[in-house]
């Protein structure tokens, strides 16, 4: 087996950039189904990804815990534990740990070292990776495994430099925590992070307020510890789990309904928002086929959940601004919570509109909106990420003749399957725009992915193939069939939303996540396999 300290000038059969879900499993099935040569490459201290990052109070999955583990190993899945309905951010770290020590994953990965660059040297048909240290590898193929929410997005608000108090983003959270007691904090944001931060924060801080700018949707998530029953039940069941999880469109362990809100009355809809408020999750979407495409079907939901939201909140005004929802439900990501909207009737948390009156400028002391002045000892920023496209770029990719990544997706991100790039021989990207990806529970894409570049890659071997990369006409058609996927629901009707890219100013506006969902995208990519890899061109 190979060390972990290759030698520069020695050639790898693959660098995988990140240590994360996606990094990890490549890792494994590359160098132990494959027995290739393979260095992964880690900006960070230890393995986890995206969830080495996001340290952020109430840093939690939305995905339910025992479908949010890898399932490509029985034994694996039967030897963890979760000890809650949806896991916590260290619990998920515990688990990736634990992954890497079983499989022995450490010894190839390199950690504290930033890709900066990716250079394609054609005559030798290799990669060049170059690092922040001033290292270069050489490697015939490259697999980014950088995870679609690993660029922080801080807005440029004119003098945050000039803030005398500490500010930090959810995504960059400090390893050590924050201490918010006796402090006056400003939370901008109310996607799924501000969401599950804000309680938490509320908690310690002295004062709270929280700068909306688009009002969210939240259906409580209703975490509780497993009970042993359910523990030995999942234990027992990893055969019919793994079995849901890949044959439901967004991979989480439950079914959406086969009923369309228009099968019951009145009465009977509002008793099914009941029970699924009750139950609480991501499911309450499941609860009718039609609720992602017939926007008077979502209104029904949407209706729901804003009377829940004046039902609870006890001051008017801040009702009528937290239900002043402008987007279908579950268009934009929907997040789940525990106390978010009961977390207002608190004495130490205001809301602040900063849509009638955006941000002006941030000052030494606080935040100025156009209806006043905020002042505040911490800033806490859950502004999202520069999605999908964004950790991508960043790698500094260039494919042949030199062209930069960022050239060849200047209008917008264009891919085969969300795996490959025509003009970026050998470059695989794990879980890349135009793939179900974000749309799903991730480690179910993530699995196929990886699984379906493992096949690829042994494939190519097998017949001697040097290179792969896709036709420009096959690109056209994934593009084409992202879109139309994405036309056929009410996702673009959110139109500001990370998954169109909108939150990032200057941004190509394109709806990047496949939504034909992630069943479909499966047979779609075993199709390809089962016709010789159309669509690809393998030299
Ligand atoms: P999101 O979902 O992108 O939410 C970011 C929030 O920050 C959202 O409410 C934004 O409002 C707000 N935002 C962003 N920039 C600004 C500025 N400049 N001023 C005021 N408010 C701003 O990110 P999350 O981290 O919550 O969630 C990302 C994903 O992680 C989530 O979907 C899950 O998949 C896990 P906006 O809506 O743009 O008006």
């Amino acid at each position: 087996m190979p060390d972990a300290n290759i030698a520069a000038a020695e050639t790898l059969d693959a660098v995988i950039i990140g240590a994360g879900f996606s990094g990890m499993y490549q890792l494994l099935c590359l160098r132990d189904r494959l027995g290739l040569k393979v260095q992964v490459l880690e900006a960070g201290d230890g393995v986890g990804g995206t969830w080495y990052w996001n340290r952020y109070p109430g840093a939690r999955c939305d995905s339910e815990s025992h479908s949010y583990n890898y399932t490509f190993s029985k034994e694996l899945f039967e030897a963890w534990e979760w000890s809650e309905r949806y896991p916590q951010q260290p619990e998920i770290m515990r688990y990736l740990n634990h992954v890497a020590d079983r499989f022995d994953l450490r010894r190839n990965i390199r950690f504290g070292t930033r890709v900066v660059a990716a250079r394609r040297d054609e005559a030798a048909n290799l990669w060049e990776v170059s690092t922040a240290g001033g290292e270069t590898l050489r490697a015939r193929y490259l697999i980014t495994a950088v995870g679609c929410l690993s660029t922080a997005n801080v807005p440029r608000i004119a003098g945050l430099e000039s803030f005398a108090g500490a500010w930090y983003h959810t995504g960059q959270w400090p390893h050590a925590g924050v201490d918010f007691s006796g402090k006056r904090v400003g939370v901008v944001g109310t996607g799924s992070t501000g969401i599950q931060a804000i309680p938490v924060i509320a908690e310690t801080a002295a004062e709270l307020t929280v700068f909306q700018r688009t009002a969210n949707y939240s259906v409580p998530a209703h975490n509780a510890p497993l009970t042993p029953e359910f523990k030995a039940w999942v234990k027992g069941n990893h055969a019919e789990i793994r079995q849901v999880t890949r044959s439901t469109p967004n991979g989480h362990a439950f079914v959406i309904a086969n009923r369309s809100v228009w099968d019951v009355s009145a009465e009977e809809r509002e008793a099914l928002y009941e029970a699924a408020w009750d139950k609480g999750g991501l499911q309450f979407r499941a609860t009718f086929r039609d609720l992602l495409v017939d926007k008077q079907a979502n209104n029904t939901a949407a209706e729901f959940l804003k009377r829940k939201i004046r039902g609870i909140v006890q001051d008017p005004k801040t009702a009528e601004l937290l239900a002043d929802i402008d987007h279908p439900y579950a268009a934009k990501r929907p997040p789940i919570d525990d106390n978010y909207f009961a977390t207002f009737n608190r004495p130490n948390v205001r809301l602040v509109d900063v849509r009638s009156a955006p941000i002006e400028r941030i000052t030494p002391t606080g935040i100025v909106t156009a209806a006043g002045d905020y002042p505040l000892d911490i800033i806490v920023f859950a502004t999202g990420f520069d999605a999908m496209t964004g950790p991508l770029l960043a790698l500094g990719i260039e494919g042949r003749d030199g062209l930069p990544l960022a050239e060849a997706w200047a209008a917008g991100p264009r891919n085969y399957l969300g795996l490959q790039v025509a003009g970026f021989p050998n470059l695989f990207t794990v879980t890349g725009p135009g793939s179900p990806s974000v749309l799903c529970n991730m480690p179910v894409p993530i699995e196929q992915h990886v699984e379906w570049i493992t096949d690829c890659i042994a494939h190519m071997r097998a017949k001697g193939l040097a290179r792969v990369e896709p036709t420009e006409a096959a690109m056209d058609g994934w593009v084409a069939e992202v879109n139309a996927a994405a036309a056929a629901t009410l996702l673009p009707e959110a139109g500001h939303s990370w998954y169109l890219g909108a939150n990032v100013p200057g941004k190509p506006r394109v709806f990047m996540p496949y939504a034909g969902g992630m069943a479909r995208y499966r047979e779609t990519c075993e199709a390809v396999v089962a016709k010789g890899y159309v669509g690809f061109a393998m030299t």
